[in-house]
């Protein structure tokens, strides 16, 4: 069987477009692969979190895991800090990584645009991010469009590590779905969704209530046309909508068109809000299950127990291969 592995950065509440560009094809993907699915907290400290905080959206993202379908019998669920070989890793990898590689990633360029002063943290970001996917030797990482750049310098790492140290690394893909790699902010089509945006109007959050939805969705800018057309170089307000909706009611994008046909942006809309929250209701109702039952701790000590034995293998191995002294 393959092997399958993703994070999310616990940095915030998770939106709509976490859930259509990664989490949904997490469940999809565990039926038959070999899974890891983390919170990434030692991504998320790579800008400033208050600690309790952090503390709870932890918590809350590994619910939603399990909440949004995903069986702790099949997949391993933990914390990235749990499994401490991830931080080991990281560091041999940041030392095959170059500043330019760095200087040139788009997350980097984004997060840092403007800010006074960056952490080290932020920068090195990637190397971390390919230490988590290659300590499994993963063959598939399901993630949204705006990770496929890392995704190669992740590739780009396991062959300079192959090349210098020994044939070592399996070259991991990147799994982007073909509709929904990325979903756009509710308030600008030219950025995408974001948990950390500081506009909650911005998103739909998943466990956004069923008014704050209907009201965020009414209020999500539109473009002064009429037709409930897909055509995001012209239409990408609109164009982001219809993918939503398709998304969370299975839907076509074309068939969605053609239900609006000939309607305006209000009834489109309307139903729109009543197709999200129909989809996210069961999703929140287990989400609140699980909170109230206490057992998410026990769920990511066993999978951290489960996944460590993983990564330990692979760190050795990488050790031995770099020229590390035994222990
Ligand atoms: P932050 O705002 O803190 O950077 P984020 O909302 O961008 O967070 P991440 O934790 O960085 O979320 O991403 C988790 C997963 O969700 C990744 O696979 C990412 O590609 C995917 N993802 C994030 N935002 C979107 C989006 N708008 N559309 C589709 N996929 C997304
Ligand atoms: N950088 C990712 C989060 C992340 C991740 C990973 C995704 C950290 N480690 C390993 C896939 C595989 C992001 O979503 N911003």
């Amino acid at each position: 069987m393959k092997r399958v592995l993703s994070g999310i950065q616990p940095s915030g509440k998770l939106t709509l477009g976490n859930y259509i560009g990664a989490l949904k094809n997490f469940v999809t993907l565990q039926h038959d692969h070999v899974c890891n699915f983390m919170v990434v907290d030692l991504h998320a400290i790579t800008v400033p979190q208050n600690p309790a905080d952090l503390r709870e959206q932890s918590e809350s993202v590994a619910a939603l895991f399990v909440a949004a379908g995903i069986d702790p019998a099949k997949a391993n669920v933990y914390m990235q800090s749990h499994v401490r070989q991830h931080a080991q890793l990281g560091w041999m990898l940041t030392t095959l990584t170059s500043m330019g590689e760095l200087e040139r990633m788009t997350q980097f360029k984004d997060k840092s645009a403007g800010k006074e002063s960056v952490g080290a943290g932020l920068f090195v970001y990637p190397a971390l991010m390919a230490a988590d996917i290659l300590i499994y030797n993963a063959d598939l990482v399901p993630v949204g469009e705006d990770q496929k750049q890392h995704l190669e310098l992740t590739r780009d790492l396991a062959g300079r590590f192959n090349s210098r140290y020994g044939d070592y690394f399996k070259m991991p893909e990147p799994y982007i779905p073909k509709v929904g790699a990325r979903i756009m902010s509710l308030d600008d089509a030219s950025k995408k969704m974001s948990k950390s945006n500081p506009n909650p109007g911005s998103r739909i959050a998943l466990l956004d209530s069923p008014d704050e939805i209907r009201k965020k969705i009414s209020r999500a800018t539109t473009d002064s046309g009429r037709e409930v057309k897909f055509d995001p170089a012209n239409k990408p307000e609109v164009s982001n909508l219809i993918t939503i909706y398709s998304q969370c009611s299975g839907l076509s994008v074309a068939e969605v068109e053609a239900r609006y046909d000939g309607q305006m942006y209000g009834p489109f809309k309307k139903d729109l809000a009543e197709v999200v929250v129909s989809q996210l209701e069961p999703l929140q109702q287990r989400y609140h299950d699980i909170r109230e039952s206490g057992e998410i701790r026990s769920i990511l000590r066993q999978g951290a127990e489960k996944a460590s034995e993983m990564a330990e293998k692979t760190l050795t191995d990488v050790q031995q291969l770099m020229g590390f002294l035994p222990y």
